[in-house]
């Protein structure tokens, strides 16, 4: 029996799933032996979910030695062989990132990313599940650079019943995670989720914005920001892995949250991120609603890509 997250990951992957099966499911379905264009049909079912030509290439070559060498004498053994691997790889990424408690609270948690990726639906996101496990969580509107952005996380903040510090248009980001630990100290709040901007003037700007607020929010609680999470629109496939990259050479990512999954077939960007970055997929977004939002498993993951 799938389990609620499994299912709703599934829905979620639908597109992907659905275009992957197609293109792969005779190849890894099927006995007897394995012809050349069971690999092909592997191949071209990786490329087609974005999971990037370097890995692609890398896994089916895998294959390919495994059939030669005899270690797969039957088609029936390249699913369960497919799967192995995919495995590992994204385990890899997890290990070589293990989360980061918080010594003294608050925990503190930037999302950074470009604009419209879903930085602020994550964050709000993220809240209501916090608050659902009966946590204490303070949302902090450091994208000042529109007033629509404060207004947005607001709406979020009143709809899920969470504490939001914000300030006027234009203030200095730092300065609202400055009174937002304060706040959350003074309220005996247990996490606070940063959501910042992903547009300024230039790119620079922004980067060093970015390293300003990692600063007073390392000065204000130790060891923070405990989580940096890069989000990446899934719709762009691997072209957000080109923003990721550029991302993480300043802000210190430490994962992703991948959203928008349930609107495209690009779903082996989530191999991509794991391989090309090494950073683990944390979140999944699955929808526009505040509870489409999965904590991130390689295991179900990869039963929701590969399993009919
Ligand atoms: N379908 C879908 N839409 C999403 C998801 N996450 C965010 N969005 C939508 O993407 C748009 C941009 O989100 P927003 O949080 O404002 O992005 P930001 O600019 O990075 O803060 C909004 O319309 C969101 O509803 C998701 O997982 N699935
Ligand atoms: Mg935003």
């Amino acid at each position: 029996m799938a389990s609620p997250f499994l299912k709703k990951l599934k829905r979620g992957l639908f597109m992907t799933h659905t275009e992957f099966l197609e293109k792969v499911g005779e190849a890894i379905r099927r006995t007897g032996p394995v012809a050349p264009e069971h690999l092909d049909r592997i191949e071209e079912a990786l490329m087609a979910s974005d999971a990037g030509v370097d890995l692609v290439l890398r896994l089916v070559d895998g294959l390919r030695d495994d059939v030669r060498s005899g270690r797969i004498g039957d088609a029936a053994q390249l699913e369960p062989a497919l799967r192995e691997r995919l495995l590992a790889l994204l385990r890899r990424a997890e290990e070589g990132a293990v989360p980061r408690q918080a010594p003294v609270p608050p925990r503190v948690t930037l999302l950074v990313g470009v604009n419209g990726t879903g930085k602020t639906t994550t964050a709000a996101k993220i809240a209501h599940r916090l608050k659902e496990r009966g946590e204490t969580v303070l949302l902090a509107a450091a994208d000042t650079f529109r007033a629509a952005a404060v207004d947005q996380l607001k709406v979020w903040a009143d709809r899920i019943g969470v504490p939001v510090v914000h300030q006027q248009e234009g203030a200095d980001p730092a300065a609202v995670v400055f009174d937002a630990i304060a706040a959350a100290k003074a309220r005996g709040i247990a996490h606070v989720l940063v959501d910042t901007a992903g547009r300024l003037h230039t790119r620079a700007n922004l980067m060093k914005e970015l390293e300003k607020v990692r600063r007073v929010a390392g000065r204000e609680v130790e060891g923070a920001p405990h989580e940096v999470l890069l989000v990446l629109d899934a719709t762009t496939g691997s072209n957000g892995i080109e923003q990721a990259r550029r991302f993480g050479a300043t802000a210190g990512v430490d994962g992703v949250a991948l959203t928008k999954l349930d609107g495209t077939a690009k779903g082996g960007v989530v191999l991509a991120i794991a391989d090309g970055l090494g950073l683990p997929v944390r979140w999944v977004g699955v929808g526009e609603g505040i509870d489409d939002l999965l904590p991130f498993d390689a295991a179900e993951f990869v039963d929701a890509l590969l399993e009919g």
